[in-house]
């Protein structure tokens, strides 16, 4: 029969110093490990732990940008895109929702990673701001040149 006096597991981490500095002690059955944080690996030639770089080993799986962090990474996003509730991915703005995010005096028409101003075939008077727009579309096919349009850009 198993004495439980004798099998009673010591918790090693309760000694001062039992791990090299920046380690984490884990208490095992029997016995203990020393652990680097998570986000970071043990350095042998250093002797202790160090920050992975996420963004230069590929892992961050980041749509656009991977920023490197002590013990993390964060991803970001391009002008005209969002990050998306899983903080990897990159969704755009849809700016025509919103009148404060698009400069269109007429129609506006969301792009991936833009929007586009456009104007009725009628309407010579064109505004757009190349802040975010990249191009402009008549709203309607014009059968020609429509003479004296102007673009105000
Ligand atoms: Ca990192
Ligand atoms: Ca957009």
């Amino acid at each position: 029969m198993i004495n439980d006096v004798f099998m009673a597991d010591i918790d090693e981490c309760l000694t001062p110093n039992i791990c090299p500095a920046s380690l984490s002690c884990i208490n095992k059955e029997g016995s203990h490990e020393c652990r680097c944080s998570k986000g970071e690996f043990y350095d042998v030639v250093k002797n202790q732990c160090v920050d992975v770089d996420e963004c230069a080993e590929g892992t961050s799986l980041c749509d656009h940008t991977c920023i490197n962090l002590p013990k993390s990474y964060r991803c970001e996003c391009d002008k005209g895109y969002k990050l998306a509730d899983d903080r990897h991915a990159c969704i755009d703005i849809d700016e025509c929702e919103d009148s404060t995010l698009n400069t269109c005096g007429q129609e506006c028409r969301n792009t991936p990673g833009g929007f586009e101003c456009g104007c009725g075939a009628g309407d010579q008077r064109v505004r757009r701001d190349g802040q975010v727009g990249r191009h402009l579309w008549p709203s309607r096919p014009l059968q020609e040149p429509v003479p004296g349009l102007r673009v105000r850009v």
